[in-house]
This record gives C-alpha cells, structure tokens and sequence, in this order.
C-alpha cells in the first residue's frame, strides 16, 4: 500500500509532516520526533469546505477530495506551499484551482503531499486509492467482518486522503459513497442524508452532509448489510430526532439498551448542561474490530460492540452499567468535543476529561450516586495513581509526545475528569453550569485550549484560578498529610494540612495546588459536629466544610468542639491525592459504620484491609483480624443499606492498589497477604454469608431493576466468599447457580468461582459455556478472560494454550485485551511468575502485534513501565523483557516510545 501509481516516479523528499516545528529530544532514541505544545503554530491554510467522493471496494477504494482552501492571514509567515498529510495512501492526481499537476509540480513522500501555491484561495482536487482490506491498524478505513468503517482519531484521517489533519483546522464536509449495492446495502457518513440513487452495475450511492465544521477526526464512514433499530426523541425545543442503532442483523435483539440509553442521554444533556441535539439524526454503529471503547464522531458514533450488545442472557449488570456510560460519554461528546473541540492534540483532556465528568454524573444519576463515585475513585487509585508514579507520568495537559496515541490515558481522561470535578466542587454546581454555558456560547464552532476552559470558569466565578491550573501542568499524585490536635481547654481541634508531589519524568519541584479538602466532625456517638472555622459569623455548616489547601502548610482551628471529635477528611474523595492521616483500627471501624459519607465508610473499611494486608506482608507475628471481622459482621447486620454498596464494601483492595502501598513489590506476598485476609472473613462470616445470599438469590425471572442488580451484587460478593472457604455445600451452590440462572450475571459469577478452584467441575464448566456461546464473540471474550485471570497455578499453561485456539484471533482487539491483556494487567501473581515467563510471554506478544497494529502493541506494554518498583529479581527480568523490544529493528513509533520512556532513569537509580 505504499505510494505507486503518479508517485512512484516521485523523488522522496523529507517534509516535516507534524506542520508543529519539531525538536528531536535528547531523552529520546534519536529516531524519534518529539512534538512540543510550546511549539504550537497556527495553520498555515485553512479548509472550508470538503467534498468527498468515496468510491468504495475492499481492496481498492477510490477517494476523490476537492478542497475549499483560504490562506490564515494570521499564521506566522507567509507559506509558499501547503503541506497536507497523508500516509499509506496511492497518489493518483492532484489539481489544483481544476489543473491537472506534473509530477514536478508537488512533493509527496510516505508522510505528506506538498504542494506549492502562491494565491490566498484556491482548490485542490486530490485523488488516491487505499485499501481497506489489508488496513490491520484499524486507522483510517478498514474492514471489520462484513463491514467497511472509519476510525480517524486522533491521525486517522490522513491514511484516507491527504489533508491538514489537525484538530484546529475545521471545515463542512460533503460525503458522497458509492458502492455495491448487494454487498454494501447501508452507506452512512456525518451529517443528515442528503440524496441518494441506484446505478449501473449493481451499485448504489448516497451523498451526506454535515453542516458543522469539524476537524478530519471526527470524520466517519460506515458501510455494509447492517440492520437497524431505531427510536426518536423530542428535543427540548420540541423538535424531534431519529436515533438509529446499527448493527450486524444476527445481533438485532441485543440493541434495545443501547437505544434507550442515548434517549436518556439527550434527556440528562438537556436537563442538567442545556445542551440540545442539533442533526436530524443521531447514529450509532456498533463493529466488532475496535481499537478503542468508541467515538463521538459527528452525528455518526462508531462504537466498539462490546459497549451496545447486551441482553440478560448474555451480558452483565456491569456491562450494561458500561453501555449507558460510554453512550453517554460519546454522545456528551457532541458539545464537548464536537461543536467545541481541542486545538491541538495537548489539549486532549479539555475534550475528555470534561466528558468523562459529564458521563459520570450521568451514570450516577442512572444508578446510584455513591456506589458510581467508589466505582471511579477505584479505578483512579489504583490504576491512574499508578501511571503518576512511574515512568510513563504525564501532566494532564502533556507537554510532549512522540505518537498521541499513547496519551489516550488514565491521567488525561480519569484525573482529567478528577479536575474538572474540583472545579464543580470549588464552584459550585450552579457557578459551574453557568461557567460551561458560556465556555460553550464563547467557543462555539471554535479548536480551543484548557486555558478557555478554566478562564470561563473564571470569568463567571470571579474566582483567581491561577494556581489552581497547577493541576493540569503538572504530573503526579500530591500527598496530603494531616495532623489533628484536640485543645480540650480551647474546645478546638486544630488540623494541620501539609502537601507535597513527589518528582515525576522531567518535573523536579512541584508547586503547591488549590485542593479542596471536604471535611466532617463526628462525636464518639456517630453524631456530626456542626463546623464552624475560627473568626466564622453567621451559622455553622452543617455536616460537611470545604477546605481549601493552597499553601505547603495550612492550619484550620475548628471552634465549639466539646469533646475530641473524629475527623472524617476527603470525603467524597473531594481531590485526586493520597491522603495520609493517623487513624487507629478503631477509628476506621467507627467511620465504616458511621460516617454520613458513603465514600468514607467505604474508604475505612479499605484502609483497615490495606493496612491489615500489609502488616502480613511485613510479617507482623501479631495480626488481630477480630475488630476488622466484628466490623465486617457489624456492616452486614445493616441491611437496609444500599445492596451495592455493603457488596463494594466486602471487596478487598485489588492486589494491583495493594502493590501500590508497597515500597518494593513482591506480587506472590500480596496474593498470600490478600488470600489470608479473604479466607479468614470467609470463614469467619460464613453463616452470615450463607443467609445473606439466600437472602438476595433472585427466585424469579430476571429483572433489570436498581433493586434486583443490587441483590444479585449481594448475592454474588458472598457467594465468593462461600466458595473461598472450599467447602463441598458452597462448590454445589455455584454448580446449581450456573445450571439454574437464566441471566449472564449469575452464570459468570458462578463460573469465576469454580474457575478459581481445583477440581472435576472446573474444565466440564469451562466447556460447557464455551459450547453454549461459541458463536457469540463478547461471551467468548469472558470466557478468556476467566480462563486469564484465573489464580490456579497453571494459568501461565493455559493462556500459552489459548493463544492457539480457534476462537482466539490476535488481530482483533477485543480478543488480545481478553487474553493477553487481563492476563498481563489483572493477573499480578500469575504474569509475574518469578522466573519471568509471563514477562517473556508479553514481550513475543508484543512483537508480533506491533508489526499490523502498533497502537495496540503499545497499550500492551503498560504492566511492565513500573518494573523498577518490583523486587530485584523480578524488576531485572522485566527490564530485560523491555530491552529485548528495544534492540528489535522496525519496531513501531508507538511502542520504541513506550519503552524509551519505561527505561528512563527516573530519581532513585537503576535497579
Ligand atoms: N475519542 C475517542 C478516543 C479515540 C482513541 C483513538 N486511539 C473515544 C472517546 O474518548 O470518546
Ligand atoms: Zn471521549
């Protein structure tokens, strides 16, 4: 697929194709170039219209662009060419202003086509042939199955025609496609159909239109024999839209979710941010190859279909939780991202991390508020902690990249949303909402940057949020430190706030952020204190005070506290920092029963696990499990509680968020530590559990109501314990459960118990569900990841084994994330066998996968950044695994990034 046909006869000549002047970094391998935000430039050449014609076959497309150009009469300099980027792409012909160009007359090399213009406006006409058939990047167009779709964020556009694929250059497209009718019946592109009509030779074709500008990633494409759900919603302004989920037809009855959760989107949308629909239709497409969850291209949502199929029989409570988040993210997107977008790939948070806030709120509206918020401080401590603290941190807002690919991550989207939340905590959510309305009214139609995002927060707030901004230029998790000290004669408690950042890649000293600290007081009776700060008039506030921390040191002289209170801090978890408070076992026992945050009750009973769990690891000889058990026991009797928080609270920290804790991790102690703790409340609460889930077993047929997902939830954290204690009575019950449930959620839970457990029914159950849903890809993704994470030692075995399975297939990306992915980042104790063969097993895989898809094999790579935290046997074998992709040849930009940065000596010295 490299260029041939008018550019073969071409001299190569290097063209810097970034159009952001680059400076090769010193950090860096020499071969990499390094993009810099303090290098941003304004486009030289603007688009204002795109006619595409899209003459589509599998192995030879035929893309036919002409292009509206204007000169920026604001950029630097007067450019005497246009450099469009382009990659993978067959040149056929270029004119420009309707003339046929020599071959002299441009430049094309494997990056770019430049082309020299001396006018101010002009046309280009370009046409060139790609291959969607042989695409196994999944960038650009491509084929999934049957289907022809797009996927063009953040460099997609440019492997399917030359252009200035940037985010601040946006234009109105035209999409005209023609195609076999038989083969391709339904053709979608952005916007609203225009026209459509039958041709010769059994083709067809249709012409879209979207009247938005918007930059080439949120152009999108979609062909092939899909069917269609479809429903309307009748906007605020009383219009109405179609919304259309796409599907393949033998998964028509596994949309209706999807359907109705972007009705509720639109609905949430408006009601909450104002926000209206503005095409006449809203589509979504759902494709089994899909590098990421989904994408919010404009009116046209592609959507990896692990986030739209699901119906009871096959997929989980959890999944349909996810299918109305990620519906909501992408279509959230529509003003965050799509009428408002980013101006250049460093501002990918202002796009992400505020939709992420959007969708979370959403979901916690759609469920429940305090389970929805333990759920996402969960996956921020303990995976997006984790990336702060090795080598792979970055600020939210990075200040460089070699391929953005790698920045699709935790810390830009997760502590992004984190940061957009303090803001709406600082604030308040009426400020907040007025500041949005005008950061949206301000910046309609327009590419823009954090910093418009905060100053419109400013603006309405009349708030300095100068050092708040910290947060988004620098990288890594900040420790807050608390000291209380009670002044009996006084009635005063005195908190002593300290902050600090450690050191992250390229960022010594840290300056101190704006934290909002939220803060309650309990009396020995689970009373809260009412809180009134020294020199305060006026009433107190009642339950929960917001601190705000902007010094290194802050003391805050609570008054009118009769007896020695106790203090319940970061409530809600009001900022993304680690808190570090000197509390007895007995004060976290307190606060997991009493604490009116929700948040916090949970957070108690994870610090007394963690800590619990650590002291073995340290061997501590006089570990007394009772209060953490009596505490446990305690909590159970409660419930009238919500069923999904008392199930959130039975789970132990994750050994990942344990290794965490460690200074030098050594994963085998962690799942020994961990299992030791599991066991003894499983043994210890059995009976408790044994009713509790006789309790919550749902007798009856499925129902998707809030309460029975809470009492299958219930039911299931304790029928892991059941199981954890071995006993025959509990091996029978999952047995019965997997054989009698007539819901995914139930026959999983069942199924991950016994596939933890030595024994006959494990291979015969694992078969009979492979049997059972063979044909259906997102079930078969369970069943490797079952297999995957499972702790039995000869799990290592068993995903070599499954590597070689029919149903295995490593070009598609749900597939790998499945199977290698699970077992590599959510198996520690398994794919850190000590003699490295997990290790090994990763590096091969990544070899492999990069050669057709590099963004993928890059993901891959994450579990092994941290290795200079791991013990010295297992840190040396993880460096050598990285070292070993290293000095391969031709290995991809993607991942040489992904190792440069791993291997780089972070403050501390090599291992
Ligand atoms: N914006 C897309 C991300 C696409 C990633 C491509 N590597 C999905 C989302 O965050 O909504
Ligand atoms: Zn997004």
């Amino acid at each position: 697929m490299n260029n041939t046909g008018i550019a073969q006869s071409i001299p190569v000549v290097t063209i810097d194709a970034s159009l952001y002047s680059a400076i090769a970094s010193m950090a860096m391998d020499a071969n990499q170039t390094e993009i810099r935000r303090g290098n941003y430039r304004q486009p030289e050449f603007f688009i204002d219209r795109v006619d595409l014609d899209v003459s589509l076959e599998e192995q030879e497309t035929m893309v036919r662009s002409r292009l509206a150009v204007h000169r920026n009469q604001l950029a630097t300099g007067r450019a005497e060419r246009i450099v469009l980027d382009g990659r993978s792409l067959d040149l056929r012909s270029v004119r420009l202003n309707g003339r046929l160009l020599a071959a002299a007359e441009f430049e094309v090399d494997s990056e770019s086509l430049a082309i020299p213009v001396s006018v101010d406006a002009f046309s280009l006409e370009i046409e060139t042939v790609i291959n969607p058939g042989q695409n196994t990047s999944l960038e650009g167009l491509y084929r999934s199955g049957e289907l022809i779709c797009s996927q063009c964020e953040p460099e997609g556009f440019r492997k399917i025609t030359y252009y200035p694929d940037r985010p601040d250059v946006m234009a109105r497209f035209t999409t005209r496609i023609t195609a076999d009718r038989e083969r391709y019946p339904v053709l979608l592109s952005n916007g609203n159909l225009e026209e459509k009509g039958e041709l010769d030779g059994n083709r067809h074709w249709v012409l879209w239109s979207d009247p938005f500008p918007k930059p080439s990633y949120l152009f999108a494409l979609v062909a092939g024999d899909l069917a269609h759900i479809e429903g309307s919603f009748t906007r605020m302004s009383g219009r109405e839209v179609t919304i259309r989920v796409y599907i393949e037809p033998r998964n028509a009855d596994k949309c209706a979710h999807a359907l109705e959760s972007i009705r509720r989107a639109m609905r949430w949308d408006e009601q909450t941010f104002g926000r209206e629909y503005d095409l006449d239709i809203f589509m979504v497409v759902a494709v089994d190859d899909f590098n990421a969850g989904a994408m919010e291209n404009k009116g046209l949502n592609i959507f990896n279909s692990k986030y739209v199929l699901a119906r009871p029989e096959t997929a989980t409570d959890d999944d349909f939780e996810n299918i109305t988040s990620v519906i909501g993210h992408e279509y959230f997107h529509n003003w965050s991202g799509d009428r408002v977008t980013c101006r250049d790939w460093f501002q990918l948070s202002l796009k992400e991390g505020f939709t992420v806030f959007r969708d979370q709120l959403f979901t916690a509206t759609m469920t429940s508020p305090a389970v929805k918020r333990i759920r996402d401080v969960n996956v921020l401590r303990t995976h997006q902690f984790r990336e702060d603290a090795g080598p792979l941190a970055h600020p939210v807002r990075p200040d460089s990249y070699v391929k953005i690919d790698n920045f699709y991550t935790l810390t830009v989207y997760n502590k992004g949303a984190e940061v957009v939340r303090m803001l709406h905590t600082i604030l308040g959510a009426d400020v907040f909402r007025r500041g949005c309305d005008l950061y949206f009214e301000r910046h309609d139609g327009q590419a823009v940057t954090v910093e418009d995002f905060v100053k419109a927060m400013e603006d309405v707030s009349a708030r300095d949020l100068v050092q708040f901004r910290h947060w988004y230029a620098q990288a890594g998790t900040p420790l807050v430190e608390i000291d209380i000290r009670y002044l009996a004669d006084e009635k005063r408690l005195v908190v002593r706030a300290e902050q600090s950042c450690p050191p992250t890649p390229g960022q010594d000293h840290k300056e101190p952020y704006h934290v909002p600290l939220a803060v309650g007081l309990l009396d020995r009776r689970g009373k809260s204190l009412p809180l009134r700060l020294q020199g305060e008039q006026g009433p107190a506030a009642e339950e929960t005070r917001l601190l705000e921390l902007k010094q290194p040191v802050e003391e805050f002289v609570f008054e009118d506290i009769a007896k020695e209170p106790v203090l319940s801090a970061l409530r809600g978890f009001s900022a993304p920092v680690k808190l570090k408070l000197a509390r007895s076992d007995e004060e976290l026992a307190f606060l997991m029963a009493n604490d009116p945050d929700l948040f916090n009750r949970w957070d108690a009973a994870q610090r007394l696990a963690t800590r619990l769990i650590g002291g073995i690891i340290d061997g501590q000889a006089d570990t007394d499990f009772d209060l953490f058990i009596e505490a446990h026991r305690r909590n159970l009797e409660d419930c009238d509680r919500d069923r999904r928080l008392l199930a959130l609270t039975l789970e132990l920290p994750s050994e990942t968020y344990l290794a965490d804790q460690q200074e030098v991790i050594d994963p085998a102690a962690i799942h020994a530590a961990r299992r030791k703790i599991l066991r003894e409340l499983a043994l210890q609460l059995d009976n408790e559990f044994n009713s509790l889930y006789l309790a919550n077993r749902e007798k009856g047929p499925y129902s998707a109501d809030r309460e029975s997902i809470g009492k299958r939830r219930l039911a299931n954290t304790c029928l892991g314990y059941l199981a954890e204690t071995g006993k025959p009575r509990a091996i029978s019950i999952c047995l019965d459960q997997f054989h009698s449930a007539d819901n995914m959620t139930d026959v999983l839970a069942a199924l991950v118990c016994l596939a933890n457990h030595e024994g006959p029914e494990r291979e015969t159950l694992l078969a009979e569900f492979y049997e059972r849903w063979r044909t259906d890809p997102l079930v078969v993704d369970k069943w490797f990841v079952i297999q995957a994470t499972s702790r039995l030692p000869g799990t290592f075995e068993r995903v070599l084994g499954l590597v070689s399975h029919p149903a295995f297939d490593i070009k598609n990306p749900n597939k790998v994330r499945a199977l290698i992915g699970a077992f590599c980042s959510s198996n520690p104790v398994r794919f850190h066998d000590p003699a490295g063969r997990g290790y090994a097993f990763l590096v091969d895989n990544v070899l492999t996968i990069d050669a057709f898809n590099p963004l993928i094999a890059a993901r891959l790579l994450v579990p092994l950044s941290g290795w200079k935290k791991y013990e010295p046997g297992r840190a040396a074998l993880m460096k050598a695994g990285l070292e070993r992709i290293a000095a391969k040849s031709g290995i991809s930009e993607n991942v040489r990034e992904m190792i440069g940065r791993s291997l780089e000596a972070l403050a501390g010295g090599d291992a």
